[in-house]
């Protein structure tokens, strides 16, 4: 088998830490930005031909013991290929599913408990069983909204073509669906928590006028502390604030990052609409669902889109939108400059704040917090994507572009010494997932010797694009042994 090499000639991955089946992560903002930065080139390993039996489905975790409310964390997988491999995916897995494990009761740094969860593409579900070992349900599902249920019309011939995935990017929506929960999380796999997210599940659970919940209102780190919060909060997101443009009323939602009261109804409400494809092309404050304004930024037709739609336009004043440096950081620029439209260039990417002007709208002004430099310490939930992905192994830099405008914007999108800070807290969670699986399982942990970069990388890339995966927990693994659950 013959795939196109990577930007540095691809890599080779010892046999055992290669996922053998093939998965395909849709990371919406991610495309856009990795493209933006370095080209189109996404990392490519060599696809390594082994023979797992698979695994018989393990139990999750038994977290039956504790009386702690049990949060659901969601990641979907919802394009799967026999070509491309995803690097670092179960590591991906294993980190994200540790960091929230960090901030748990069972870590006595929150009062929640959680369970993992997998969303599985059907046509994906051959390789749901890879997450089981991790300790995730994997709930395979085919994609909520068919294409033949909605109104034919433009929208219907044009969604497949949206980035990551088209409709089936649907089934992320299913998240709303776990009802046993109080509380359902939906993430991208190149996320990681490092502060407790309590604020965030007691202000939808308690009512705001009980103690719980006035105290956790009152801590709530929000985009837009100037509004009244909501009466009943049913959801946190944040949104896409480096894609907008100053011009435009709307911006989408950053597809990384959800937190939900499960609902039922409004999982149907979001069918009802979709189905409806009342979508008008083109990017604009009169264009996309509605013609509202959603449409043509990254992701508009599909998640990005309709979950923005959704709490601006249906589920009125339910969501909060939180602080985007705090809460799914990705370190990217927010300020406009240009090309177009440079009579904006210096202002906020985001829209003016509710009654004030342009002119108003700028950085200098503390309209719009500068996350490049935002200190990683008060950062309490990272997504990997201007950064670049841990196991990539780059250091984001402007690529060399002729267009002396793009670079600027190239230049300006990103802050190395702040994603060399969030990359280091990531590894860091890494090795000590490693570490309680040598303890627990016995299983050696991968070599730290890696030279490059190890003050960001903590020791696990040889250089750029090598990366040292970790050594996979057996198959008849119970990571609910593991963490004592
Ligand atoms: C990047 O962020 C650091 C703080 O994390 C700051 O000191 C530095 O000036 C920033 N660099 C640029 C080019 O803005
Ligand atoms: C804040 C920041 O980094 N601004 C820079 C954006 O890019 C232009 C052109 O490269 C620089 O002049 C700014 O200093």
């Amino acid at each position: 088998m013959r795939i196109k090499k990577g930007p540095k000639g691809g890599k080779k991955l010892p046999l055992s830490l290669v996922i053998p089946i093939v998965l395909g992560i849709c990371m919406i903002l991610d495309l856009f930005l990795i493209g933006e930065v370095t080209g189109t080139s996404k990392d490519e390993t060599k696809p390594v031909v082994q023979d797992v039996s698979p695994t018989k489905t393990t139990t999750t975790a038994n977290i039956l013991n504790s009386k702690a409310p049990i949060v659901a964390h969601v990641v979907s997988l919802i394009k799967c290929s026999k070509q491309a491999s995803v690097t670092g995916f179960l590591d991906a897995a294993a980190v994200l599913r540790h960091s929230i494990h960090k901030q748990s009761v069972h870590e006595g740094t929150s009062k929640y408990s959680y369970k993992m969860y997998a969303i599985v593409h059907e046509n994906c579900k051959h390789h749901a069983h890879v997450l089981d070992r991790l300790g995730y349900t994997s709930l395979v599902k085919p994609s909520p909204v068919q294409l033949d249920e909605i109104t034919p019309g433009w929208y219907r011939d044009h969604v497949e073509g949206e980035n990551c995935c088209g409709s089936s990017e649907f089934i992320k929506l299913h998240a709303y669906t776990l009802m046993d929960h109080p509380v359902t999380v939906h993430w991208d796999l190149d996320v990681a928590v490092f502060q407790p997210m309590d604020d965030l599940f007691d202000s939808i659970i308690y009512p705001h006028d009980s103690p719980e919940g006035v105290a956790a209102r009152a801590r709530l780190e929000v985009q837009h502390p100037e509004r009244t919060l909501p009466r009943h909060i049913d959801a946190f997101i944040t949104r896409d604030i480096t894609s907008s443009q100053p011009w435009e009323m709307h911006q989408g939602v950053q597809g990384g990052f959800l937190v939900a009261k499960p609902s039922m109804e409004n999982f149907e409400k979001y069918l009802e609409f979709i189905r409806e494809g009342n979508y008008v092309r083109g990017r604009g404050n009169d264009r996309g669902w509605y013609g509202l304004g959603y449409g043509g930024f990254q992701g508009a037709m599909a998640y990005q889109g309709v979950v923005a739609y959704f709490y601006d336009q249906i589920a009125v004043n339910t969501a909060v939108e939180l602080d985007v440096c705090v809460w799914n950081q990705v370190v990217a620029d927010v300020i406009w400059r240009g090309p177009q439209k440079m009579d904006h260039a210096n202002q906020c990417r985001e829209h003016p704040r509710d009654g004030e002007t342009f002119e108003q709208n700028t950085p200098e002004n503390k309209r719009c917090q500068d996350c490049r430099i935002f200190p990683v310490d008060k950062t309490k939930s990272a997504h990997y994507t201007a950064c670049k992905k841990p196991w990539e192994c780059l250091i984001a830099h402007p690529r060399h572009a002729a267009d002396k405008s793009q670079q600027t914007r190239l230049n300006n999108l990103t802050n190395i010494t702040t994603c060399g800070l969030l990359m280091r807290k990531w590894f860091d969670l890494r090795s000590d997932f490693e570490e309680k699986l040598h303890k627990t399982a016995g299983v050696v942990p991968a070599t730290r010797d890696g030279s490059f970069k190890p003050e960001s990388f903590g020791g696990y890339c040889k250089g750029r694009g090598a990366y040292i995966a970790m050594n996979v927990p057996p198959e008849n693994f119970d990571i609910s042994k593991m963490y004592g659950l």
